[in-house]
């Protein structure tokens, strides 16, 4: 007979049944958002996505925490950080999630808008305020420690370069579109690396650097939101990869409420294991296509929706597709 959840827990690993639980929530956010693909509603959106990843993660036999999540005020008052979820039948654990990372690029049926969960033993991960995070990351296979926030964009643009054997212009960047990086876009634009500038979305940008051969991503540099950061870690953990992260602390209120969530240095340069660490169970389903998630297919008898799911401590990586029945059914 099957161990009950909490009995297969140990104090570092999660039992692995939980992959299924978490998925099923990023599919049915990722369905919800993708009804609104397209119809520039961004809350509406985001809203329809809390309520079903909500629906779903309350049913899970879990003591959770969520850790990362909605901002308080935001579009439905649920799955904010600090909120308890789950059955409290179970081990516990701290969450991050983002039910729908890219509302923009859902509302205009842009790229790489998906659903995000990951999962961890309580201690694991980064308690990071709704700040925005300095990040620099790299996909699997080069030397530890060979891009560093400390460097120039051009030092770590050539010690990459230097590391894959091409020069620095074959080199792709991402980048997300905002003034605040006129100046950092005008030195990797120096350098002669291309960029590829995204308007939303850096999650998908740092975890398509693990990819690079199919999402023409070599390094993702740049200032996103840290909770982002902190769901990008939780990827890497289980891809592999390299990643930095220093969140933004540029007022006297923000200093205090890192503060008050246990950051004493505002300058720390986080590397990944410092931002998640240990049993990590990450899954992702796309709302909208993208480089590494196809989108959610609505079609006359189906629903059929595209997901990643991955564990760091077995190192598997499963990619899911799922065919849902057009009204929901028991499971
Ligand atoms: C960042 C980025 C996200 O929104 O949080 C961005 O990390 C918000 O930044 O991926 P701005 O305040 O500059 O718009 C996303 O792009 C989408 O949620």
């Amino acid at each position: 007979m099957a161990k009950p959840i909490e009995a297969d827990c140990t104090d570092e690993n999660l039992h692995r049944s939980l992959i299924i639980e978490i998925i099923r929530a990023t599919e049915k956010a990722a369905i919800a958002a993708a009804r609104w693909r397209g119809r520039l509603d961004d809350i509406a959106a985001d809203k329809s996505a809390i309520e079903a990843m909500h629906g779903e993660l309350r049913r899970v036999d879990i003591d959770g925490n969520i850790l990362i999540g909605e901002a308080k005020g935001s579009a439905a008052a649920k799955l904010f950080a600090g909120e308890a979820i789950g059955t409290r039948q179970g081990p516990q654990c701290d969450i991050a999630l983002d039910p729908l990372e890219g509302s923009t690029l859902c509302a205009k049926d842009l790229h790489n808008a998906m659903s995000v969960i990951a999962i961890a033993r309580p201690g694991s991960l980064l308690n990071a305020p709704d700040v925005y995070m300095e990040k620099i990351a790299i996909g699997p296979g080069y030397d530890e420690g060979i891009i560093s926030l400390e460097k120039t964009p051009a030092e770590n643009l050539a010690a990459l370069a230097a590391a894959k054997g091409v020069d620095v212009a074959d080199l792709n960047v991402c980048i997300l579109d905002r003034q605040r990086h006129g100046k950092l876009i005008g030195e990797v634009n120096q350098t002669g690396a291309s960029i590829r500038l995204i308007s939303d979305g850096d999650l998908a940008g740092v975890i398509n650097t693990t990819n690079a051969i199919d999402s023409g991503i070599d390094i993702y540099m740049g200032a996103g939101g840290a909770r982002e950061g902190v769901l990008a870690a939780c990827a890497l953990c289980c891809m592999g990869g390299q990643m930095q992260g220093r969140l933004i602390l540029d007022s006297k209120e923000k200093q205090q409420q890192a503060a008050e969530m246990g950051i004493d240095d505002p300058f720390r340069i986080y590397n990944l294991s410092d931002m998640a660490d240990g049993d990590i169970m990450f899954a992702a389903t796309g709302v909208t296509q993208g480089d590494l998630l196809a989108g959610v297919r609505f079609e006359r008898h189906r629903i059929t929706t595209h997901s990643l799911v991955m564990r760091s401590t077995s190192e598997i990586i499963r990619q899911l597709s799922t065919r849902h029945p057009l009204t929901d059914k028991a499971n």
